[in-house]
């Protein structure tokens, strides 16, 4: 895949890569010799990364992504998969404690108040094929394959993984991916809704470098908004406390709201009869 954007890498990771360039970040998990499988320590980094990128003022659109043309993502490290969790190097699993963190990514992705596209080479699959169900768009390569396989490995996701998926494709076809894992081409996941675009794998990145160059020209407040009240329906009271917030950001933005601000810490009434009573 040829690059057609200068990226610029920055910070210190084993399991994941931080770009940036153009207002765009780029976050790629980088354990190809896994099928780029996630374990504790990638999904640490990859909040972190998320957390950089929502915090970074120059970046409105986030892509993730997966080292190399074979794997976006294969789920869980199966390797080190303990008896309730997965396990890493650190002091909670040197105790035989088990984590299931990327439950917190999911969720984290969902209300990160920017577009997250997943730029999809190669296998997304089980936990992998959960993280571009979660991504806001995904734009596969010719090369992709989709599905999950928890049935399969003893394990399952009730919950993005099953609900929203079934919401993105319909009821019956998220009852077939899970309960028969089978995988699926690019072009029929595209048919189901699954993914937005699929274009020849060395067009990968340009193409989806050019999703999110248009969706830059766009409005940041009203993306985040539709954001918000797109996810807002389905993850109930959490999706309206996201939406809620944004309408008291708007809010705080406003003359009426900073008059209340301005006038307690004058220590005078405040004058809100300036505001009209908006029908
Ligand atoms: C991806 C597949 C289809 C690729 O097949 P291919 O190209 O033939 O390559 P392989 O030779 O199979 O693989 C190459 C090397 O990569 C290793 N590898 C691949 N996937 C994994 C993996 N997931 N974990 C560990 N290693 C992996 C192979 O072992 C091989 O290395 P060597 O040769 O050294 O052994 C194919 O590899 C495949 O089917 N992979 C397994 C896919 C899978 O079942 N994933 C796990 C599904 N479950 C989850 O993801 C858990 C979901 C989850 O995370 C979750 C959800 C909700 C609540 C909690 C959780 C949670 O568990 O955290």
């Amino acid at each position: 895949m040829s690059s057609v954007i200068d990226w610029q890498p920055s910070g210190s990771y084993t399991d994941i890569t931080y770009e940036t360039a153009e207002g765009i970040a780029k976050i790629t998990i980088n354990r190809p010799e896994r099928r780029n499988a996630f374990r504790p320590q990638t999904l640490f980094e990859l909040q972190e990364a998320f957390n950089l990128a929502r915090d970074d003022s120059n970046v409105g659109v986030i892509i993730l992504t997966g080292a190399g043309e074979q794997a976006f993502c294969s789920g869980g490290d199966q390797k080190i998969r303990g008896d309730d969790g997965y396990m890493g190097d650190d002091e909670v699993a040197q105790r035989g404690i088990g984590r299931l963190n990327v439950l917190d990514l999911q969720v984290q992705i969902r209300r990160l108040p920017k577009p997250v596209i997943a730029m999809v080479a190669g296998y997304a699959i089980g936990g992998g094929h959960v993280l571009h169900v979660c991504c806001d768009l995904t734009i596969a390569a010719d090369n992709a394959r989709f599905g999950q396989t928890g049935p399969k490995v003893g394990s399952f996701d009730g919950g993005y993984g099953s609900w929203l998926l079934a919401q993105t494709v319909g009821l019956k076809k998220a009852r077939e991916i899970w309960y028969l894992c089978r995988q699926y081409s690019a072009e029929e996941a595209e048919r189901m809704g699954l993914v937005n675009a699929v274009v020849p794998l060395e067009r990968l990145e340009e193409e989806t470098v050019t999703w999110a160059r248009e969706m830059l020209e766009k409005s940041p407040l009203a993306l985040r908004m539709v954001k918000g009240a797109i996810n807002a329906v389905s993850d109930g009271a959490a999706g309206m406390q996201q939406f809620a917030g944004d309408a008291t950001m708007l809010y705080y933005m406003s003359e009426e709201a900073q008059e209340g601000r301005d006038a307690f810490k004058e220590k005078r009434a405040p004058a809100f009869d300036r505001f009209p009573r908006r029908p």
